[in-house]
């Protein structure tokens, strides 16, 4: 299989996330990228390519104008206004306030994020526009024949909505390669999501659409972040109505019960009949992973991969999340092997 890669991915290097009440060195950091790339070449898992430049035009086929020229003048409007440390948004619209963007960079941060643990750096915007190149040029691939692809995106996107940034995302990679392909003709596609999170970002840009099925596996949101999306009776609105498919679980959830709870996500994409898969692919279900709560194992990976597989589809990978670094490029291409096997 083959892998997208960019190494502008490091030009995103937040020193501080807010966990726990301190600021510490971010979870989402860029040793991660590069464990998963050495990986992908000690596997020979296939050929590593650049990405091309798709320009915003398929950004802005998901994401909001305004959003986006935030996201690029953001730190520059941050550092003018002489604070001294990382943009962190510390102030909302809550329930019953006015939803407009204010002039002023510390209120407009409190505007476009969702939650406070994701910090603006220096190169931040020049990443984020990187990843969704790597996720675009996995699609290209994809619209040129290819069975499979690889795009390891950094930062990862499924909690980017059209206006909102968090949960270490900016732009939503798998969302902006689901309309590109979309845009080239495809008829419909499927976003599997098998990051820890709920892809609360995917599900907001598809919800009331019937040409993406949204299917996502995660920890349930009574429990962790988002919190505020990821229900199972969240299955879709006007036309979309039946094309997103949650699957919440509980602490501890072992691979036997996050399987069958694949097995029913899989039945439903092969009914659907899409074009191509987009698999979000975070492995922070892993036992070890720091901030999360699904027991799966290494060998879990590989296996989850091959039924993947079994669906027939034409698929791209999308690097979401994943966070135990020392096995994150083990897990990682476990799933691509798994799903190579068959
Ligand atoms: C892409 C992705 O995986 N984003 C995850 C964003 C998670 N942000 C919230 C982190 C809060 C961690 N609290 C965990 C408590 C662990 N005991
Ligand atoms: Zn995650």
């Amino acid at each position: 299989m083959r892998t997208v890669y960019s190494e502008r991915h490091k030009l995103r290097d937040a020193q501080t996330e807010l966990y726990g009440g301190q600021l510490v060195y971010p979870f989402e950091r860029p040793s991660r990228a590069e464990l998963i790339i050495d990986r992908v070449r000690t596997q020979r898992l296939g050929e590593v390519v650049a990405p091309d430049d798709f320009g915003l035009e398929p950004v802005l086929r998901v994401h909001d104008r305004d959003f986006v020229k935030f996201l690029e003048t953001a730190w520059d409007e941050w550092s003018a206004a002489g604070f001294e440390g990382e943009a962190i948004a510390t102030c909302w619209p809550a329930r019953r306030m006015v939803q407009k963007p204010p002039n002023h960079i510390d209120g407009k941060l409190g505007y476009y994020a969702l939650a406070a643990e994701t910090s603006i750096s220096p190169g931040t915007w020049e990443a984020a526009i990187a990843s969704k190149d790597v996720a675009v040029t996995g699609a290209k691939f994809i619209q040129d024949g290819a069975g499979c692809v690889f795009a390891l995106c950094r930062p990862p996107g499924h909690h980017a909505t059209s206006d909102l940034f968090g949960g270490y995302c900016f732009l939503n990679n798998a969302g902006i390669a689901a309309q590109w392909l979309l845009d080239q003709g495809a008829g419909r596609i499927a976003i599997l999501d098998v990051d820890f999170h709920h892809g609360n970002g995917t599900q907001d840009l598809f919800y009331d659409r019937d040409d993406v099925l949204f299917v996502s596996l995660h920890g349930m949101p009574e429990e962790t972040f988002p919190y505020f999306l990821g229900y199972a009776n969240e299955t879709g609105a006007g036309a979309g109505e039946g094309y997103n498919v949650n699957y919440p679980m509980p602490p501890n959830t072992p691979f036997d019960i996050w399987r069958e709870a694949l097995v029913v996500a899989l039945e439903r994409i092969h009914s659907y009949g899409p074009d191509a898969v987009i698999v979000s692919l975070g492995v922070d279900t892993f036992e070890l992973d720091p901030i999360s709560f699904f027991k799966l194992t290494s060998d879990d990976f590989t296996t989850f991969g091959a039924m993947i597989a079994g669906l027939g589809r034409q698929t791209l990978f999308v690097m979401e999340g994943g966070y135990a670094i020392d096995e994150v490029g083990i897990n990682t291409v476990n799933v691509l092997v798994g799903f190579e096997s068959i």
